[in-house]
């Protein structure tokens, strides 16, 4: 485990590294309890470094078995070692050839960091620092170097030898069970871009022609027996290598594109150069076990991890403070090629619902951060979806400020100017400034400030001059460490709304600078004028969400319904029947808290009729306006005092009030379901989304068939989408017939992985009254596996985040038990065990009896023998 003990590293300490690494040559002996790698460094001082600085290299947890200079070994006075530092003194003056033997076990490594074993395949995940357990180094972004791996292997265990780049050599050795493959990569990269993967994998293949001409040899390897799983993947694949040379102008830059898909892996995926390493629930796909939502997910990651080969790979961060740079840009262009491949509106709305859900609370809790944080002490601990989400929003308003082509003039000057380097935020801005002559210095803070801003307009309309002035006021609320912040620049767009529903051009505005229909925002309060208005208009502001704020309007309940019906942009549509169901809910919810009637708001009831048998509207437009804010959301909006059982009161009063009043209606929706083979494509996804949804409906509006047409959703589906939705309605529902459908999903599915840890997560976010023990009663199932991330992530994560009554129990037994879980986990991956404590980050805004359990579970975790540095950072930042 890595050393508990935290230093916290500053972005202001940044000095570069006092020495080069130019060449890497690794040579990489393989056997499971004992691999051996030799590596052979050229060295050389960087210019200002003065003779006879001492070079300090990271290790983590490393024994070393030799030290040679040139081909001597080093004597002992030369250097010091422990298992974490290498720091040799007398540092020859002239550029040498460092040679560092060291010896690892892949089959203990249980962290996942380094080099390790998978199904009994060696892999290595080394982003942020675990090249650092493989061999001594400077492992740090802003160290680029040419890198040749010999990899050695027994031919039975790994026949297949895989390394970045190009495959130089390989044979086998005369003699022996033993073969070897040598692999070269041409571009210089930082440590955190190698890998290796040796195993007995099967693979498709497939061939890409780039704008230029050259033929790419595409891969994708698998576990024998999952091949027929890899052709979505493979198809993502290509279409964005196409996307990224037509809408940014990257060409891939090798002769070989490898990616490897592995079963146990602590993220989503990697983008090693030339060699990603795939969790595999992003690549295997079928329609028998992969949802609708997972071939989306698949498409969007294959592109996340192929685009970072220009933005991350051949442009990378100078420090981890960086990390932005290259998640938040990448995210950027996933988010822009699924719009592309799919309806743009709704990849819009379902990318700021995971921004609410996920960032907002982190922005506003005891973890918020900056996109480009000062200070960390565990770096692994910040992909965050700060740094990821709302990083991609602040590319998003750069782009919205400068105009598409200001936009890629910006990202042609960044390739040119930085191809090659490590570079940070500053000099990524002064690309967009200087091609577009725009001054982004408060833009910048973006980047600096935590919080989301809050956005409050109040408006005043005139009818005798036909002006409606807007008082607006930004603020982002106090936050540890930052008390006070400085008004950002918010592009705010709008939309006067006449009442026939067209938008209302005003004659003139003043107070604000305007760029088309986009107000831009940059002073703490501002004043507003629309001139020109025969008639009051109703405000649509913040049109596709072109800030990541929070906007708080005071629109009166008819203005919302009407922009619900009205208003020709889809986000605001949407946004608009979701803010109006959100006060419904709130309020609700205040009554159950005091022991009052729950009664739905019926003009609210009759919007979402109206939603549903709207046939303009696409399909997976209806199925996302009509999903209420989760339990989640609510909590958030709700801000202090949050009782989830009141709030979940809340939710089930307007379901079924929408189940009974619209119950015909919803019973012909879920019977509209495409016909024909099966197909992934976003138009019939769309169509099986709305028809689920009503299907969910239905099964709230209390009519007396409601089991039996469960039951038969889920024996004729014929995909793991509708297999899914009607298995979690007849589970979440407490109907009889679920214990013998669960039963006949496990029987069908039990060697499928993927297909189990939904069978797990249906389980583990049931909010029935013992769903806290059949959890803990599933933790003892036999195919539950503490050492495989995505079945955590599948049963104790998802309780934690998905089932929000049962986490907190007032008697607190539900945080205990995912307490327990950190405190277990933590001994074996750190980084599963800190990422599931972050589940307790809002612990301080539920009511007072709640928040007391939690937080004595929180000190329970602190003061747990041997925590992780990992669990130690975040349940301290919780803490404080
Ligand atoms: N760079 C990857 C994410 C990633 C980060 C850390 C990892 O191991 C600790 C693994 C993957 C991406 O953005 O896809
Ligand atoms: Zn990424």
């Amino acid at each position: 485990m890595r050393p508990e003990t935290a230093v916290a590293i500053r972005l202001e300490d940044y000095a570069s590294a006092p020495y080069r690494i130019d060449t890497v040559d690794l040579d990489i002996q393989l056997n499971p309890r004992a691999a051996t790698i030799t590596a052979r460094l050229a060295i050389s001082r960087q210019d200002g470094t003065p003779e006879g600085t001492d070079l300090v290299l990271d290790g983590d947890a490393l024994e070393l078995f030799g030290l040679a200079i040139d081909g001597l070994p080093l004597t002992q006075d030369r250097y010091t070692v422990t298992p974490d530092k290498l720091t040799l003194n007398e540092v020859p003056t002239h550029p040498f050839v460092l040679e560092i033997v060291t010896r690892i076990n892949p089959d203990a490594n249980t962290e996942l960091m380094g080099l390790y074993r998978s199904s009994g395949t060696y892999c290595t995940q080394c982003e942020a620092e675990g090249f650092r357990c493989i061999t001594y180094f400077l492992d740090r972004p802003d160290v680029l170097s040419v890198y040749t791996t010999r990899i050695e292997a027994r031919k039975g265990e790994a026949p297949v030898l895989l390394g970045n780049g190009n495959l130089i050599q390989s044979g086998d050795l005369p003699g022996t069970d033993r073969h070897f493959a040598v692999w070269h990569d041409p571009h210089p990269k930082p440590s955190y871009l190698f890998a290796m993967v040796a195993g007995d994998l099967a693979h498709v293949a497939d061939t890409f022609v780039t704008s230029s001409g050259r033929e790419v040899d595409l891969k994708i390897y698998v576990e024998h027996g999952r091949e027929n799983r890899c052709a979505w993947a493979m198809d993502s694949l290509k279409r964005s290598m196409k996307w990224d040379e037509e809408v940014f102008g990257c060409e891939y830059d090798l002769d070989i594109f490898n990616i490897v898909a592995v079963s146990d892996f602590n993220m989503g995926a990697m983008e090693n150069k030339g060699l990603n390493i795939f969790n595999d629930k992003y690549v295997l796909a079928d329609p028998e076990t992969a949802t609708d939502q997972d071939y989306a997910n698949i498409e969007a990651v294959i592109a996340h991890e192929y685009f970072h080969n220009w933005t991350g790979n051949r442009i990378t961060c100078r420090d981890w403070f960086q990390l932005c740079l290259k998640e938040g840009l990448t995210v950027f262009r996933d988010q822009e090629f699924s719009s592309n491949m799919r309806s743009r509106p709704v990849k819009r709305i379902s990318d700021v619902r995971l921004l609410k859900s996920h960032q907002f609370p982190e922005d506003a809790g005891p973890l918020a951060h900056p996109v480009r944080p000062r200070k960390y002490t565990e770096i692994n601990n910040f992909y965050t979806a700060t740094v990821y989400e709302k990083g991609a929003e602040v590319v998003r308003m750069l782009k919205t400020l400068l105009g598409p082509d200001g936009f890629r003039k910006g990202m042609d000057l960044y390739f040119e100017r930085h191809d090659g380097e490590a570079t940070t935020i500053e000099a990524f801005l002064a690309c967009f400034s200087e091609a577009t002559s725009t001054d982004l210095g408060q833009f910048a803070r973006w980047y600096e400030q935590a919080g989301t801003p809050q956005v409050d307009v109040k408006s005043q309309y005139n009818a005798a001059s036909g002006d409606l002035t807007l008082e607006i006021n930004q603020m982002i609320s106090p936050l540890p460490g930052q008390p006070s912040s400085d008004p950002s620049v918010i592009p705010l767009r709008f939309g006067l709304i006449g009442p026939n529903g067209d938008d209302m051009p005003p004659s003139s505005v003043t107070g604000a600078k305007v760029q088309g229909d986009v107000l831009i925002l940059e002073d703490k309060t501002q004043s507003v004028t629309f001139s020109g208005l025969p008639s009051k208009p109703v405000l649509s502001l913040l049109r596709g969400f072109s800030a990541p704020v929070q906007l708080e309007a005071h629109q009166s309940a008819d203005d919302l319904l009407f922009l619900a019906r009205q208003d020709c942009d889809p986000f605001n549509r949407w946004q608009a029947l979701q803010t109006r169901a959100t006060q419904d809910l709130i309020s609700l919810a205040a009554k159950a808290v005091a022991n009052q009637p729950l009664k739905a708001d019926p003009q609210l009831v009759d919007a979402f009729g109206d939603v549903l048998t709207n046939e303009d509207l696409d399909p997976a437009f209806r199925a996302l306006a009509l999903q209420l804010p989760s339990e989640a959301d609510l909590a958030r909006d709700t801000g202090m005092n949050v009782d989830p059982d009141a709030i979940s009161a809340a939710r089930s009063t307007l379901r079924k009030a929408l189940g009974s009043a619209h119950a015909n209606a919803f019973k012909s929706a879920m019977s509209n379901r495409p016909t024909g083979t099966f197909s992934p494509d976003a138009a019939n996804a769309g169509q099986r989304a709305l028809a689920n949804q009503a299907l969910g409906y239905y099964a709230a509006s209390g009519e007396n068939d409601i089991e039996a047409v469960l039951t038969n959703a889920f024996d004729r589906a014929d995909n793991m989408t509708d297999l899914i939705a009607a298995l979690t309605l007849l589970v979440h529902d407490g109907l009889p017939s679920a214990e013998q459908r669960l039963e006949a999903f496990r029987k069908r599915h039990e060697d499928t992985s993927l297909a189990m840890d939904k069978w797990f997560m249906v389980q583990a976010t049931a909010a029935l009254a013992d769903g806290l023990e059949r959890v803990k009663a599933l933790t003892a199932h036999p195919l539950f596996d503490f050492a495989n991330p995505n079945r955590v992530r599948s049963l104790v994560h998802a309780f934690a985040t998905g089932n929000p009554t049962q986490f907190a129990r007032i008697d607190g037994s539900g945080f205990e038990f995912v307490a327990d879980n950190v405190i277990a986990i933590d001994q074996r991956n750190p980084q599963v065990a800190s990422r599931l404590l972050t589940c307790f980050r809002s612990w301080r805004a539920y009511e007072k009896t709640r928040s007391a359990h939690a937080e004595a579970q929180l000190l329970r975790i602190s003061s747990a023998e041997k925590l992780s540095r990992d669990s130690r950072d975040i349940v301290e930042r919780c803490l404080q």
